[in-house]
């Protein structure tokens, strides 16, 4: 029986990969963290373009450590990359996490070894390494989506994807630029773009439902002050459906008379951030009458800040899009400001598609849009894309891409049947992208980790998802969307933003219902995972 390197390597280097660094060193276990990027952080060391902050109000998008949060203070409300970036390196040193960590190392490969119940990884450079447990963290949104469109390859200008913005970045100023897509991605790289480029072209195929972010800067004695209610503010993200301070109202939007819903209406709209779409009306999401007071309103607010008719209609039509917050609703600062300016041009895709890309510009149905930028804020394959790219078989040689040919499945959106001693956080079926990154991070990382003692102190040195519990949870989750408005929007909720992704939801929708689910699972002997004893009680790395 070999014995592996390490207990666990952990790749991805950001909220959920620190946070089990972090637990698993403390409960005593071998551990080593892997990620290819040069710095911690996740997705805020590749989404680095101009204009990337959070759309989680502080204290929310933290850690809940008291040692970390002690000793840090931002200085916005909706911190940007920048300083989320500096956050991540003062989570390492305080927790003296550096030593576990391998930067700028990708793993290109991941292969079960059913003789000796361990992982071997290939990484970036040749070394291998091996393990007992893989534990991937790679966030929901690891995997950037460019859409084939003919012509990039002979393009003559410069262009990206918002999240492989180039590390030394790119200046803006006095610039031809088009942005594709208008998503939280989009709304927020055109912002910043507008104030700068000579011309601003987005192009916009489905108009984004954007909320006032409401940002504000911030002092250190004022959040000082504030400090003493964190611990009650961490420990109640943990009892709301998406881990932020508070959750929908139990009344129903059509319970109340048009003032009354207006007036709370009002209230989230001035207290800015996604309250809009989290602290509203019960039924928001579940009825299309409630549905569309919300829309209406959010509508009128924002047909008020746009002069020209025609621009409101594409902005925010009379008609609804989709059910609002369906799609995930970004913040915005200035956005619909910006479309007043002479620099900056809409171009809706449904009137007028893309045809192709020429050397310097793009070619609609109507005509050509000059450009030496094309900023592809297109999106990801998220769930399962940087899963799949990690190139991970399990027993028998099943490879994952195949395991999910047929749809994403997954036990507790953590394990897929067949690839044992495998666990992912922030993963596909789990609630990941309806809910607050930090609050997750801890809600499974602890679980993890107990599960792991549990595993140690058992003597077990093997555990895989029963196909039947894998089955049953995949189908839960179907089963919450269906009794939701989700499926009604071509989203990448529904998987519906990557050509040929089975449509289905890839998220169950209630992070509270889910700890409780974890936490059952975890009173009743881990429920659900068939396990094997280790023969020569050394199970784990020493
Ligand atoms: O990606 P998206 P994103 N031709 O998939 C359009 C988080 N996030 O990077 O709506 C033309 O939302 C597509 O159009 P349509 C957050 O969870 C958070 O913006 O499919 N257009 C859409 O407009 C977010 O939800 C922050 O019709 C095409 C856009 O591209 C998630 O990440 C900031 C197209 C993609 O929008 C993803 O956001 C940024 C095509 N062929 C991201 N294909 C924070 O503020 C796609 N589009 C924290």
């Amino acid at each position: 029986m070999a014995t592996p390197d390490h207990d666990a390597i952990i790749v991805g280097a950001g909220f959920s990969g620190i946070y089990l660094l972090h637990k698993l060193r403390e409960a005593g276990f071998n551990v080593l963290l892997v990620d290819a990027a040069a710095q911690p952080g996740g997705i805020w060391y590749w989404n680095r373009y101009p204009g990337a902050r959070v759309d989680s109000q502080v204290p929310l998008y933290e850690f809940s450590l008291p040692e970390v949060w002690q000793t840090w203070s931002w200085s916005e409300r909706f911190p940007g990359w920048e300083e989320l970036r500096a956050y991540f390196n003062h989570v390492c040193d305080t927790l003296d996490l550096w030593p576990l960590m391998r930067m700028s190392t990708n793993v290109d490969s991941a292969r079960f070894d059913e003789d000796n119940s361990i992982w071997h990884l290939q990484l970036g450079g040749g070394d291998t390494v091996s393990t007992r447990f893989l534990l991937p963290a790679l966030g929901f949104a690891s995997k950037p989506y460019i859409p084939d469109i003919s012509g990039l390859e002979n393009y003559a200008g410069e262009w990206c994807h918002t999240a492989r913005w180039p590390q030394q970045g790119i200046d803006l100023e006095g610039r031809k630029i088009a942005v594709i897509g208008t998503g939280a991605s989009g709304v927020q790289v055109a912002q910043e773009a507008a104030k700068s480029a000579k011309n601003l072209t987005l192009l916009q195929r489905t108009p984004i439902l954007a909320l006032p972010m409401q940002q504000e800067r911030l002092t250190d004695l004022a959040q000082k002050r504030e400090q003493k209610d964190y611990p009650d503010i961490f420990n109640r993200r943990k009892q709301t459906s998406a881990g932020f301070d508070c959750q929908s109202l139990e009344v129903s939007a059509l319970e109340v008379d048009k003032d009354e819903r207006d007036a709370h209406f009002e209230y989230l709209w001035q207290r800015g951030g996604l309250r809009f779409w989290y602290h509203n009306f019960a039924d928001l999401l579940t009825n299309r009458e409630a549905n569309r007071h919300a829309y209406d309103f959010w509508r009128d607010k924002v047909r008020a800040r746009i002069a020209d008719p025609a621009l409101a209609e594409k902005l925010a039509p009379i008609e609804p899009p989709h059910p609002f917050g369906t799609k995930r609703p970004s913040l915005e600062q200035d956005f619909y400001e910006i479309f007043g300016q002479d620099n900056v041009a809409l171009v809706d895709l449904k009137e007028t598609p893309i045809a192709r890309i020429k050397t310097n510009a793009i070619e609609t149905a109507t005509g050509e849009i000059e450009c030496d930028l094309i900023v592809f804020a297109t999106g990801f394959d998220a769930g399962r894309g940087g899963l799949i790219d990690m190139n991970i078989t399990g027993r028998g040689g099943l490879g994952l891409a195949q395991a999910w040919d047929d749809g994403l499945r997954a036990y507790l959106g953590m394990a897929v049947a067949g690839f044992p001693n495998m666990l992912f956080s922030y993963g596909p079926l789990s609630p990941s992208g309806f809910a607050n990154g930090p609050t997750s991070a801890e809600i499974q990382g602890d679980w993890i980790c107990d599960f792991m003692v549990w595993l140690r102190d058992s003597d077990i040195k093997l555990f895989d998802a029963e196909t039947q519990a894998e089955q049953g949870w995949t189908e839960m989750v179907a089963q919450a969307g269906a009794m939701t408005l989700f499926p009604e929007a071509d989203s990448w909720y529904m998987g519906a933003n990557i050509p040929g992704k089975k449509r289905q939801l890839i998220n169950f929708p209630s992070l509270s219902g889910y700890a409780a689910v974890c936490d059952d699972v975890a009173q009743n002997g881990y429920r659900g995972f068939a396990t094997v004893k280790s023969t020569n009680k050394e199970p784990f790395a020493q």
